[in-house]
């Protein structure tokens, strides 16, 4: 399999799941910032020109987080990526939704990729503002979901937890805004898995 990511992208969660499940792997990083995600190779692979996206060893290309990380669940039931339960593999997939479809795309980019969301320059503080505001509310609502010491979303650790990583990421290993303290002890725990390790030594972060 080969993960077409960028270092500390959203590409790092699926990193994550590729890592703990122990799949062969071969990573090409595109980097975001050289714009390589809009060259013609890469369209090809991928024509939304975004990372992550994965391509089987029968050169089936996946992509969209949700899409993949449910393909390597589902290809690896064993580890129980998302529970068997359908209630509780909803619940898991409502965590996700809302971490890659609501606190990702509309808070956190508003915050990295202002120019995106306001055409005049004078209104870029303000859109990173109302980013931060998003991204944090979303860290607020999750905080509850791991109260009591509970030490993964649903119980046992998910694709959930390797959304919310990718997130917490950006937050507090980019500074960007505190996390709540429950949400704060979920980053340090995925922190200390060898496979999270993994996955950041050679992506090269800290
Ligand atoms: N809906 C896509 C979004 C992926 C996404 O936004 N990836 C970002 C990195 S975190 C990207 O490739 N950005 C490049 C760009 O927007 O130019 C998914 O969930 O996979």
């Amino acid at each position: 399999m080969k993960l077409f990511y960028a270092p500390g992208a959203c590409s790092l969660g699926i990193h994550v799941l590729i890592e703990e499940l122990g799949l062969p792997h071969e990573g090409v990083l595109v980097n975001l910032r050289d714009g390589q995600q809009f060259s013609d190779d890469y369209k090809a692979i991928n024509p939304k020109a975004k990372v992550p996206a994965i391509v089987l060893d029968d050169g089936t290309v996946l992509t969209e987080w949700i899409a993949i990380a449910n393909y390597l669940a589902a290809t690896n039931p064993a580890a129980q990526l998302v529970p068997s339960s359908p209630v509780e593999a909803a619940r898991c997939n409502e965590l996700v939704a809302y971490i890659n479809g609501w606190m990702h795309p509309q808070g956190f980019a508003r915050i990295f990729r202002p120019e995106r969301f306001a055409p005049n320059p004078e209104d870029k503080e303000a859109v990173r503002e109302q980013g931060r505001k998003i991204f944090a509310e979303g860290f607020d609502l999750i905080e509850p979901v791991l109260a009591d010491g509970r030490e993964w979303l649903l119980g046992a650790f998910s694709i959930a937890d390797a959304a919310l990583f990718y997130v917490s990421f950006w937050a507090e290993g980019r500074q960007t805004i505190p996390l709540p303290p429950n949400v704060s002890a979920h980053y340090a725990r995925m922190k200390a898995r060898p496979a999270v390790a993994r996955a950041m030594e050679q992506e090269r972060l800290s």
